[in-house]
């Protein structure tokens, strides 16, 4: 049996997504600026798309909502254009990001460092959460950008973004919010919360892979990162992926429809698997249920190195995660681990697993028989296992 559960890193398109696309790749391929009628053929499809885009995260037409090819194009563009737009004129000299932002977020801003920006790093607490209070406590007159992510991709863990835009707006602080994780597994309506700048990927949420966006709000518009022609306003120069931007546009619609009826029961199948698996002793799961999006877990099994669980999933036909795709391939303890506080060993061994809406029972209870085995047979060879104390639950 196969069984896909790192849906964090990326989904199955949606076979209604891929017919859509179709024509877009075979039939219908003019360059949508171009002003023969090759050209301008994809253009009600190209415009009903954005309108399912500009709806499903409830924007109103006058904000911005830029196609990029991806959520790390967009997060460097926030950060590197507010370095342009805010910092190198000298009025502000600070951002804040949060400890476990994404990759793209956190190498971005090491960046700015070496230009001279001053960054704080906010920590999370042992639920695994950014505290709005953290947020008021660290800005500064100076402070130009707070960018804290919507859901964590590790841990799931919802973030207080409601809070934290309202704390940035007192301060007159530029908000971005990195929603990838959010889209799809909980509603998102920038006109609900006070956000300057939202990044997303189609590619999350059963959309294809290179297509992503940056949501402005108006009069936030950013220095373009990629200066060229005219499309996208002159903001995002490069021809249209114009099959990208009709996937996105019909996976945006079936990921909102699918929030009332289908999260559920992708909910139900998380929660199956965890009890499942908590089942097992010395294990211990980040962040309460209530406060993570509703397909994911991340799950350490004490004495059972997370490669090594891969390794053993793997080979019984099963894709789970140590966390960020980004950073599969270095062997370091899972950042969210270390960042709460959790011993060495521990922190090396958590499993992210993520669900989808095309994730079945029958998937589940296989992969419950498949983990008890490998724990077993794993800790069985485990030193580190067969030495540690009795009493493990006081790690975290
Ligand atoms: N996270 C994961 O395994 P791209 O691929 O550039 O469209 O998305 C980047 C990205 C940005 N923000 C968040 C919160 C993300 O989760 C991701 C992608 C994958 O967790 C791959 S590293």
């Amino acid at each position: 049996m196969r069984v896909y559960l790192d849906n964090n890193a990326t989904t199955l398109v949606d076979p209604q997504v891929t017919a859509c696309m179709e024509p877009f790749q075979t039939q219908v391929y003019g360059n949508p600026n171009s002003l023969h009628a090759f050209g301008s053929e994809s253009h009600i499809d190209l415009n009903n798309a954005m309108e399912k885009i500009y709806a499903g995260i409830h924007a109103p037409k006058s904000d911005s909502i830029i196609i990029t090819s991806c959520a790390t194009e967009s997060n460097n563009w926030v950060l590197k254009s507010i370095y342009f737009d805010y910092i190198m004129s000298g009025r502000k000299d600070h951002i804040i990001i949060s400890e476990v932002e994404h990759p793209s977020i956190i190498a971005g801003a090491r960046f700015l460092e070496k230009l001279g920006v001053k960054v704080t790093y906010l920590p999370i607490n042992s639920e695994g959460i950014v505290t709005a209070q953290s947020v008021r406590d660290n800005i500064t007159p100076k402070t130009a950008l707070v960018s804290v992510m919507w859901a964590n991709n590790e841990t799931g863990a919802i973030f207080p973004v409601e809070e934290i835009g309202e704390i940035c707006k007192e301060h007159d602080v530029l908000f971005h919010t990195d929603a990838v994780q959010a889209i799809g597994k909980i509603p998102v309506d920038v006109q609900s919360l006070n956000v300057d700048y939202l990044t997303f990927s189609a590619h999350k949420f059963h959309g294809p892979k290179g297509v992503g966006a940056l949501y402005m709000k108006k009069g936030k518009e950013l220095t373009p990162l990629l200066h060229g022609g005219e499309h996208m306003a002159g903001l995002r120069s490069g021809t249209l992926n114009v099959a990208g931007i009709i996937g996105m546009g019909k996976a945006m619609e079936l990921a909102i429809d699918c929030l009332d009826f289908e999260m559920p029961d992708v909910e139900e199948l998380r929660d199956k698997l965890e009890d499942a698996l908590l089942k097992i002793k010395d294990t211990f799961v980040v962040t309460p249920r209530e406060k993570r999006t509703r397909n994911t877990m991340l799950i350490s099994f004490r004495g059972v190195e997370g490669e090594s669980m891969l390794w053993d999933l793997n080979k019984a036909g099963i894709g789970a995660s140590t966390g960020s795709a980004c950073a599969s391939v270095d062997l370091e303890a899972n950042p969210v681990m270390e960042a709460i506080g959790a011993d060495d060993d521990l922190a090396h061994t958590a499993i992210r697993f993520s669900l989808s809406r095309f994730t079945t029972e029958e998937e589940i209870d296989y992969t419950i028989g498949v983990v008890h085995e490998a724990v077993e047979r794993l800790r069985g060879i485990s030193s580190s296992y067969a030495y540690t104390p009795k009493n493990h639950e006081s790690a975290l």
